[in-house]
């Protein structure tokens, strides 16, 4: 494989996957970005030998070009870092694995420069979705899906026509808490909601999986990445995660797409695409499983998930005000500030709060973002 990958959020879950495919496949890394983990940066740095490595926090960022200076490996620091490897020639495809509202314009720059990104960036699109699908139309630049349910409608669209397809059945593992009545969720802890059954991921995404508004913004995402309607998206509870989602077409047949639980697969197909080759991964067996099962999820426990659909039936800004107003409850929730089912009050009361507004430019999606983080903190400040 020759392909050239750039990748934002190299020390996240996501990013070091990654790395373990583009090692497997000899895929050369031209640059590096993250947030603030230098140890693992450097470590990766030395070990794939980038043009670029860049780090957010300004002060580890400048600790990270002492400790380097013996290679020539340029080291570069907050968003103009993130802008510079976005927009850098020498990588074929950009892997946005950035956690947050934050990759929102890291992936706009990317597609001003026609540049193919693989997007794991769920946030992009939740906050910018008109944005960055018209903008990525008129630069015909591609987005391959990295979230694994994103991949699977990708792949299950393969040699079909996306005007048959008439649904899409996107899975749900439920997370930890599945099950469990409101009453219940009220004594849920950290610890307990940070214990994921399937998945081993970041710690944001971990309670957005407990709290069902990580399948909220997925329901978003869909409808951006596929130009699905809200009515078009079903969602089901698959407590194995074997299903990774499927397509059902205007004949009502229906295509899912099967593996074991694991990120390697659908990064390595969003960067090899359209090669299937070998993923340093396990294979699956169907009879290890012996049974699959499927229910439907319950809207009324988990409040974020009927607030993201309820954000993305409105449109405008709703998607983001959401979005950012979860971004802050769950920074909360994992400094204590908050309880488990108040991310849920919290990410809901935002429906009633807000008026409806447009999204035209990236200003109106930074100005909701503004709002919405705003108010959860005077929301929490008053509790
Ligand atoms: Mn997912």
């Amino acid at each position: 494989m020759n392909k050239t990958v750039a990748i934002l959020g190299s020390t996240g879950s996501i990013g070091t996957q990654a790395l373990e495919v583009c090692e497997k496949h000899d895929l050369k890394v031209t640059a590096l970005a993250a947030h603030h983990n230098i140890g693992l940066l450097e470590e990766q740095a030395r070990k794939f030998r980038p043009e670029i490595v860049s780090v957010y926090d300004e002060e580890k960022a400048s600790e990270l070009a002492s400790r380097l200076s013996d290679t020539d490996i340029r080291v570069l620091s907050g968003e103009e870092g993130l802008c510079a490897i976005a927009k850098m020639d020498n990588a074929d495809i950009l892997l946005n694995s950035v956690v947050g509202m934050i990759g929102l314009h890291p992936t706009l720059w990317a597609i001003e420069a026609g540049k193919d990104i693989a997007l794991a960036n769920k946030e992009t699109l939740v906050a910018g979705g008109e944005l960055v699908m018209k903008a990525a139309a008129e630069k015909g630049v591609k987005i391959y899906p990295v979230d694994s349910e994103h991949s699977a409608v990708f792949q299950c669209l393969q040699g079909n026509k996306r005007s048959q397809m008439s649904k899409m059945i996107l899975t749900a593992s439920g997370g930890p808490f599945f099950g469990k009545t409101y009453e219940e969720l009220r004594r849920v802890t950290k610890e307990q909601a940070l214990k994921h059954p399937n998945w081993d991921m970041g710690s944001k995404i971990t309670i957005d999986s407990a709290t069902l508004m990580n399948k909220g913004l997925e329901f978003i995402e869909a409808k951006w990445l596929f130009d699905l309607r809200p009515d078009q998206i079903e969602i089901v509870v698959h407590r194995q995660s074997v299903v990774h989602s499927a397509v059902e077409y205007d004949d009502y047949s229906v295509i899912a797409q099967l593996g074991v639980p694991d990120m390697k697969i659908p990064i390595q197909y969003a960067l090899l695409y359209p090669e299937r080759v070998s993923c340093p991964t396990g294979r699956l067996s169907l009879t290890d499983y012996g049974k699959l099962t499927f229910e439907k999820p319950d809207y009324e426990t988990f409040r974020c998930l009927s607030a993201a659909i309820e954000a993305i039936k409105r449109g405008g800004a709703y998607p983001c005000l959401v979005n950012s107003a979860n971004e802050e409850a769950v920074k909360a929730f994992l400094h204590d500030g908050i309880k488990f089912i108040d991310i849920g009050e919290i990410v809901s009361s935002v429906l009633e709060k807000f008026g409806y507004s447009e999204i035209n430019c990236y200003e109106d999606v930074a100005e909701a973002d503004r709002k919405a983080r705003q108010y959860v903190r005077e929301y929490i400040a008053a509790l």
